[in-house]
């Protein structure tokens, strides 16, 4: 499929999707976010790919929803469409994905950073969410995964006053996993991105699932689910391969089944 705002390669077994609207610092169109959206799809429905990298420019991830589309928009349009529901389905894949980012992650950059499973940071990458300074408030996700990622006081701050957080701040306040150099951040999270996609898929997936239960529930219920999810596994030929593999000394060969 031909893509006029996204570049998509694959990588081995990583799939790369790059933001490519440099000329507005990667600000995400509804035709971009349609786009993103799309190569997501594939990505997923591909039994080749085993986690995916998205990333920007080295001077933008993102800078935010496209402004001059917004600016026009009213109250009962946005209401009737439900303005940007679209963007939560990125949050909703169940393939791992990596967010690189480099220079700046605004606004709805930031929220599409924090809907991946993590982020690995250029230390150039700066987060905020300035959408207070336009007259509004985050709409994607920033009010709530921000505050459960970095605590309340990081958020209010960053929420209320639009500060930007720089790489080594994020790292520290728990928002990304990594900082690295920004000539190694894409390579980094290609890397990562391949070893996941090395591990038995169903494994990858239901860690991905657990983990992001720890958000939805209370301790014993995500501990119950945890369980179920581990017991599931040995229904499967790679915990068999995994385990025998180890038993042999061998590196395994997972089929994903
Ligand atoms: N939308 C549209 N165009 C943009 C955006 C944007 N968010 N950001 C930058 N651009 C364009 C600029 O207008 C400029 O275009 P042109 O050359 O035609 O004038 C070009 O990109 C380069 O930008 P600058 O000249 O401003 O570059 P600087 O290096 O001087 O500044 C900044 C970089 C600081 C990043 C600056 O561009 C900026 O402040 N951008 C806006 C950041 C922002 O406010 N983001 C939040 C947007 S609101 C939002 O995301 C709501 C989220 C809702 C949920 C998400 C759903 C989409």
């Amino acid at each position: 499929m031909a893509y006029d705002y996204i570049l998509v390669e694959r990588r081995g077994r990583a799939g790369l999707i790059t933001l490519n609207r440099p000329n507005a610092l990667n600000a995400l169109s509804a035709g971009l976010v349609g786009e993103l959206n799309a190569a997501l799809d594939e990505f997923e429905a591909d039994d080749k790919i085993g986690a995916i990298v998205i990333t920007g420019s080295e001077k933008a991830f993102a800078a935010g929803a496209d402004i001059t589309e917004m600016k026009e928009l009213d109250f009962v349009t946005a209401y009737r469409d439900d303005f940007i529901s679209e963007w939560d389905k990125v949050g909703q894949r169940r393939k791992p994905l990596i967010a690189a980012v480099a220079g700046y992650a605004l606004g709805g950059g930031c929220e599409l950073a924090m809907m991946c499973d993590f982020i690995i940071a250029a230390e150039t990458a700066k987060f905020g969410q300035p959408e207070i300074s336009l007259g509004v408030i985050p709409g994607s996700g920033g009010t709530q995964r921000l505050t459960r990622f970095v605590g309340k006081a990081k958020a209010m701050d960053m929420c209320l006053t639009g500060r930007l957080m720089e790489a080594d701040e994020a790292e520290r306040a728990g928002l990304v996993s990594r900082v690295v150099p920004v000539g190694d951040v894409l390579e980094e999270a290609v890397k990562a991105a391949q070893k996941i996609a090395s591990f038995s898929l169903p494994a990858v997936m239901m860690a991905k699932e657990s983990v992001n239960r720890a958000y939805e529930t209370t301790m014993a219920e995500g501990i119950r689910f945890e369980r179920r999810l581990f017991q599931a596994l040995f229904a499967t030929e790679d915990q068999k391969e995994g385990m025998l593999a180890f038993a042999e000394k061998r590196s395994p060969q997972f089929n994903n089944r």
